[in-house]
């Protein structure tokens, strides 16, 4: 009897020769030899060859999904957010000065006023930015001015002590913000947040999308203040691209073409690729140089997170899986798609090519989608899900599961179409799914 009777399953090498274009639901791992505990899976990874993370999560650079607030919640996870450019560079170098000038993760926004500024009934009455500071006013910040040093469990004890129920927290003795106990309290009540992504001085970690034009030169001069940029490259889905990228020296590369939740790209011009071979494509040629690959777009549940880490992702890109929490610049419904014709007219045809070519061709839709809650929540909830998928997979870090892989240990399969039907919920008249 030949042995490859009992050959089980595809090495992930021939599954992706097949000449098939695979998307992550496509595929499915099959069980390994599990002998850990769930704990003892570590997920840290990098998001480029500098910028080491706790959990592999970057939220993407959409203006529904990261602007200093989310930037600053997913820095405070141990993962990274990528402001957006869907607005002028001094907006966005703004946007990032802001996520730097925070220690914790909380929501206020106050507007800055100076004593001589009249204050305006749309500054106090604006729901997102209940708090207007009078930063002149020195000795009445002194008052209850506040260093958190991060701790902002340590300035709920603060609060409580001196009963009061707002402070202001205060950076070289200039005032930054202003802290709410409910805001304290809400954040108490969430799973304990693990190792934040700082740098060597101390401030979050936040990356900035600039496109390639001529005019972006002037984005990244705004940007530039801040030294030792690691250099993301994208968006490609193939190896000649992601070769080209990494002989012009990136420092990681930014995967996907037309897998994004809402767009259109892949309808309307053609061209694209599933999200798993593409994936699995470039992740095999940027590990020979040590190049870390970001899986952006396509992530609609743990099991897709799991499956772009283990086919060779460093890290996970999310855009819609992010919209709609309490982080995301817009908390009511709607997602708007940076190809879409609304976003376009807001700023970003530059890049679809629609202020040359006259005529506007969407890539994109507007799509409504559910409030989430804080990512600050479901983010660690969706951290322990992908370090289950890790443990029954036998690979307790991102590394053993590439080399569990790359050694064929691994066996992969494609699902056919019923496969997918079984692999979800069926049979149930109606159910209510709550993930944690
Ligand atoms: P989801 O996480 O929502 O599936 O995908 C987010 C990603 O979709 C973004 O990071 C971005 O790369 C991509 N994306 C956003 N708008 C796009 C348009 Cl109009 N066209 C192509 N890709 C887009």
């Amino acid at each position: 009897m030949s042995a490859s009777i009992f050959e089980d399953g595809f090495s992930s090498d021939r599954l992706f020769k097949q000449g098939y274009s695979y998307t992550y639901d496509d595929v499915i791992f099959l069980p390994h030899y599990i002998d850990f505990p769930t704990y003892s899976v570590h997920l840290a990874s990098n998001l480029s060859r500098r910028v080491p993370l706790s959990i592999p999560c970057v939220s993407s650079p959409m203006d529904t999904v990261t602007e200093s607030h989310m930037a600053i919640s997913m820095a405070a996870l141990g993962g990274i957010g990528i402001i957006h450019s869907n607005l002028t560079s001094f907006e966005q170098a703004h946007m990032v000065r802001s996520v730097k000038s925070r220690r914790v993760p909380l929501l206020s926004n106050p507007v800055f006023k100076s004593p001589s500024d009249r204050i305006q009934s749309d500054d106090v009455f604006d729901a997102s930015n209940p708090y207007v500071l009078v930063t002149e006013w020195q000795p009445q910040f002194e008052a209850f001015g506040l260093r958190f040093g991060g701790d902002c469990w340590g300035g709920g004890g603060y609060m409580e002590e001196k009963k009061r129920d707002v402070v202001a927290t205060v950076r070289e003795n200039e005032v930054v913000d202003v802290v709410a106990k409910e805001e304290v309290e809400r954040i108490k009540g969430y799973p304990k947040l693990g190792v934040g992504t700082v740098g060597p001085d101390g401030t979050w970690l936040v990356g900035a999308a600039i496109w390639t034009r001529e005019s972006d030169k002037e984005r990244l001069e705004e940007l530039k203040m801040y030294s030792k940029l690691d250099v993301v490259g994208g968006n490609v889905v193939t190896v000649s691209q992601a070769q080209n990228l990494i002989q012009a020296g990136v420092d990681g590369l930014r995967v996907g073409m037309g897998s994004g939740s809402i767009c259109t790209t892949q309808e309307v011009c053609a061209v694209g690729r599933g999200q798993a071979t593409a994936v699995y494509k470039v992740a095999s040629l940027a590990s020979q140089s040590g190049v870390p690959v970001i899986a952006d777009g396509g992530i609609s549940n743990s099991g897709h997170i799991v499956k772009a880490l283990v086919i060779g992702a460093s890290t996970v890109m999310m855009g819609s899986f992010l919209a709609g929490s309490t982080e995301a610049p817009r908390v009511f419904v709607y997602q708007v798609c940076m190809g879409s014709l609304e976003a376009m007219t807001k700023g970003s045809d530059q890049r679809y090519s629609g202020d040359t070519a006259k005529l506007k061709i969407a890539q994109g839709v507007v799509g409504a989608v559910a409030d989430k809650g804080s990512v600050l929540n479901f983010i660690p909830y969706t951290m322990q899900a992908v370090k289950q998928g890790f443990q029954d997979l036998g690979a307790s870090s991102l590394q053993s599961a590439h080399d569990l892989l790359k050694s064929s240990v691994l066996r992969l399969e494609v699902r056919t179409g019923a496969a997918q039907v079984e692999g979800g919920v069926h049979g149930v008249v109606s159910y209510e799914k709550k993930s944690f």
